[in-house]
Formats: C-alpha cells, structure tokens, sequence
C-alpha cells in the first residue's frame, strides 16, 4: 500500500480540527489520528457533511496504520494537551517512526520540555519541531501566526505547509490581510511564520508572546476602569472610544474586539438597557503562560515588571470573596468624577500607548536576555513580522517593531529606537497625569504605573541602588564598587566599627 497523506495530525480537539482543515484547504491529504477514535469518527462524519476539503482529510483508529499512511521522511503534528500527554503521545509513536521523521508540537509546551524532546528524538534519528501556534481557534482555521523552532533541516521540509497555512500581512503596511478564502492563498501577502532558531526557542517566543498578551489586555483593562470610574461612561459609551483608538496608532486586534465587548448588550435582558460586560463577574482566569513568562524573566533577572504585574492583577481579581469583604473595611479616596471628559480620554490614549512600548520593550529584552542564556540567535525584525497576523496581539504598532529591529538588529530597548523614543517623549506628560490622577482617584493601575517606573527607571543614570549595596555590605559584607574606581574592583568597609566621619548634613 502506498502511503497517500503528506502530513499526519494527532489530537483531534477543536485546535487540531481546525489546523486539520486549513491544511487540508490549501491542498494537502492528511491524516489524522486521536487517542479516543470516536473523536476520529466524528470528525470525519462532520467533515464529509460540511467542507469541501473532506476528501483530502483521512481518518485512522489505529495508529500503526495511521503513522504508515504518511509520506516519509513523515511529518506529524500534535495538538494534544501539552505536558505528559505529549510525552505519551510521542511515546505512542515511536515504534512506528522511521529514520529522518518529523514529529511537530504545536501545543503550548514549556520550551524546556522541547529543548529535552528535541534531544531524545534527535538522539534516536528523528526530528522534532517545538511549533507556537497562535491565534486561537478562528487562526488555526484560517490563519494563525506560526512560531517554529527545530533544526534548519527539519523546518526545510515543513515550511512550505507552515507558509501556506499561515496567516498573510501586506508587505508594506503589515495589516492582516482579510479574505483567507480557504483553498486560496493570498498572493502576495507576507506569511506569518519563519524559523525562530533551534529545539525550544519557537516555543520560548509563543510563550513571550502570551505575556505580551497579558500586559496588552490589563493595560485595556485600566484604560476601561479610568474611563468607567474616573469620568462615570457606560460601558457603551467607553466601547465607542475603543473604536475610536482602533483607527489611529493603536489599532489592533484585541482593541477591536473590545470594542465590540463593551457595545454588547446583556442577552438576558429583555429591555435592551444594560451591557452584558456589567454581568460579567470579575475574576480573570489563567492557564499559565503568563506566569511562566514571569518567572522566566525572574530567573533570567530580567526587567519585565509590567509582565508580572499583568499576572498578579489577575490573581488578585481572583480574589473576589475577600475584595468584597475588604472593600467594607478599607476606605480610600471618593471624589467625584472628572469633569474633562475629552481631554482626560485623550490623556488615557496616549498613557495606554507609552505602557504599551514599555512592555514590548520588555518583552523584547527579556528574549534578547534568552538568545543569550539558551544559545540562540533570534531575529527581532522577523519576530514582530510573525506577530503582525493571525495571532492574538497582532497590531498595527508591530510594524514599527519590524522597522526598527530592521534599521537597527542590535536595538538595545525598543525605547531607544527614534520612533519610539519620540512617541514616549510627545505622551509622557499625559502618562504621568492619568497615573496621578489615578492614585488620587483610588483606582488601581499597576500596569501602567509599573510600565511607568521601568521608564523612569531605564532612562536613571543613577539609581539608588547605592544605598542597596551599602545594605548588602553592612549586613552580609557583600562588597560594593564604587564610581571613582574601575568596574571589577570589590570594597568592604566594617560599617559599624569605622568610626562615623563628621560630614555635614
Ligand atoms: P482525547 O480526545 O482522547 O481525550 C486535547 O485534550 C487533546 O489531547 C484531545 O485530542 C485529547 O485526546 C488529547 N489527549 C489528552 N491527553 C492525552 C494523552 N495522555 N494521550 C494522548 N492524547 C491525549
């Protein structure tokens, strides 16, 4: 029997659906396989009834079958849940694998678990591709952005797929380009994928990508809570200025999509009058990319504050039982609403775009922290091209990310390319205005105002960690160094047992 699929797919959940067919749409045979065969089934009964690509897509209850029906050297992707259950699934196919075969992981695998995959498969001559996929369901059935990660030899083989698959940019403006009619790939569109660099660093981007995505939605979170409780708008009203935003500089996909949240009107009430968002009870979820996004920076020691804060906002929401018993407790400040409306509207815009270069300046240097620590060479320009489409942040704002690691690949801080930099010096005055008047108001901004302090603090001569080291020294004789001295050369001073010297306060 001759092989007939180009591409296998295991894990038949609404992800691995999805990627099936958009494969599928763009000319490929594939067979896909899942742990519980009635999904199998099920899918294809479903494909047969509804799209046209049915013929294409083959269904396999056995996984020897399933794993011989693939050309070789085979490439097969898994979007199974990630964690041990990728590790059994890659387990499952082992003795059916032959030399030079590809297994693609396109879940939301921890990047060190795909730098050990990558090793064990290679060791034993295969070829293993740590694959973020971003973009959620619609993306991964009309276009996500694609973040790969593997050896060069194995993204040769994959990367035609990957690029058809993808999600499409205008070369020029970056906009997403609309009408992925399936079957027909957009002529002339930039797609949203490129190699990230070897085993887990596809996956380490998607994740950076998800804490990108956290800071993104909080710092619209805020802006949502200055309007709502400083200045008294509906959530219709404040609705109307996210579309507003969504036509200049901050034009992106989840500022649309806000938008329409908070122009929703509460399908279980009959009278029209109130928005749906009011109903919806407070407290965020997580499934942890934020967090390891996080923690990542904390063990790489890098600056990404906002990043964290975006995570503790979210577990402190989650907090509601106590939030509301506290609030009967602990009082703070009640003004009335701000006056000016429009000017302070204006001001929140241009606040929600410095946090914004704050925390992809982070996001950016957290990974220049990581290319260092794992080995890598990441191209920033090409990181911020995948994200222009298909993925959850993708933004009109990526484009000038693009442009300025492309003038400039050693960028150290995305604030120091001029673009930015001039952004940031036109609206800091606004930042720091909505930030005060936060504070005075009681209302908690920690995204913008940590997105603040890493300004302030990134562009500080001096700091005062001075009096740190001093600290260190006096309770740990951890040594400091000092200004009028070469870097590298280490000072003790016994504090307590030197006698004070007479200085003039
Ligand atoms: P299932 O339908 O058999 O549960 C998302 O949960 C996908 O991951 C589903 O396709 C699910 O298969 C698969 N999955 C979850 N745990 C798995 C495991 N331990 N081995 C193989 N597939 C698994």
């Amino acid at each position: 029997m001759n092989a007939s699929s180009d591409i296998g797919l295991v894990g038949l959940a609404v992800m691995g659906q999805n990627l099936a067919l958009n494969i599928a749409d763009h000319g490929y045979n594939i067979a896909v396989f899942n742990r519980n065969s009635e999904r199998t089934s099920d899918f294809i009964a479903q494909c047969k009834a509804n799209e046209p690509s049915a013929p294409r897509v083959s269904g396999y209850t056995d996984v020897a079958e399933f794993v011989r029906n693939i050309k070789r050297p085979r490439k097969i992707i898994l979007l199974v849940k990630a964690g041990a259950a990728t590790d059994d699934t890659i387990a499952s196919l082992m003795p059916h694998l032959e030399a030079d075969d590809i297994i693609i992981d396109g879940g939301n695998a921890l990047w060190g678990d795909t730098i050990r995959r990558e090793k064990e498969l290679s060791a034993k001559g295969f070829a293993f591709i740590g694959s973020g996929v971003s973009g959620g369901e619609t993306g991964a059935r009309f276009g996500p952005s694609l973040m790969p990660g593997g050896s060069a030899k194995a993204w040769a083989s994959l990367e035609p797929i990957w690029r058809d698959i993808a999600a499409k940019v205008d070369p020029v403006t970056g906009q997403q380009l609309d009408g992925a009619t399936p079957g027909h790939p957009l002529v002339g569109g930039v797609p949203c994928t490129a190699h990230i660099g070897p085993d887990g660093a596809g996956h380490y981007v998607k994740m950076v990508h998800n804490g990108i995505e956290y800071i993104d939605m909080q710092l619209i979170c805020e802006a949502y809570a200055l309007m709502k409780n400083m200045l008294g708008m509906s959530a219709g009203e404040i609705g109307k200025v996210f579309d507003s935003w969504n036509k200049g500089t901050l034009s992106s996909f989840l500022i649309e999509i806000t938008a329409d949240i908070l122009q929703q009107k509460d399908p279980e009430d009959a009278s029209g009058q109130t928005f749906l968002v009011d109903k919806v009870l407070d407290t965020a979820g997580q499934k942890g990319t934020g967090m390891w996004t996080a923690a990542n920076a904390l063990e790489l020691g890098a600056p990404a504050n906002a990043i964290a804060e975006a995570v503790f906002a979210r577990a402190l929401s989650a907090l509601k039982a106590e939030r509301v018993a506290a609030s009967q407790i602990l009082k703070g400040p009640q003004l009335p609403f701000e006056k000016d409306r429009e000017t302070i509207i204006a001001a929140i815009q241009d606040a929600l775009y410095c946090s914004k270069i704050c925390a992809y300046a982070q996001g950016f240097q957290l990974m220049k922290e990581a290319e260092k620590e794992y080995n890598w060479t990441l191209n920033f320009a090409t990181i911020a091209q995948i994200w222009r489409g298909g993925c959850i942040i993708r933004a009109r704002f990526l484009q000038k990310i693009t442009d300025a690691y492309n003038t400039q690949p050693d960028l150290k801080n995305l604030m120091l390319d001029s673009y930015f930099t001039n952004a940031l010096h036109d609206a800091q005055n606004n930042w720091r205005k909505v930030i005060g008047l936060a504070v005075q108001h009681g209302i908690a901004v920690p995204a913008f105002s940590s997105a603040l302090a890493y300004f302030d603090g990134y562009r500080s001569a001096n700091l005062p960690a001075n009096l740190l080291q001093g600290q260190r020294d006096y309770f740990g004789a951890h040594t400091y160094e000092r200004t009028d001295k070469p870097r590298g050369e280490f000072f003790h001073l016994d504090w307590p047992k030197t006698p004070r010297m007479q200085v003039k306060v």
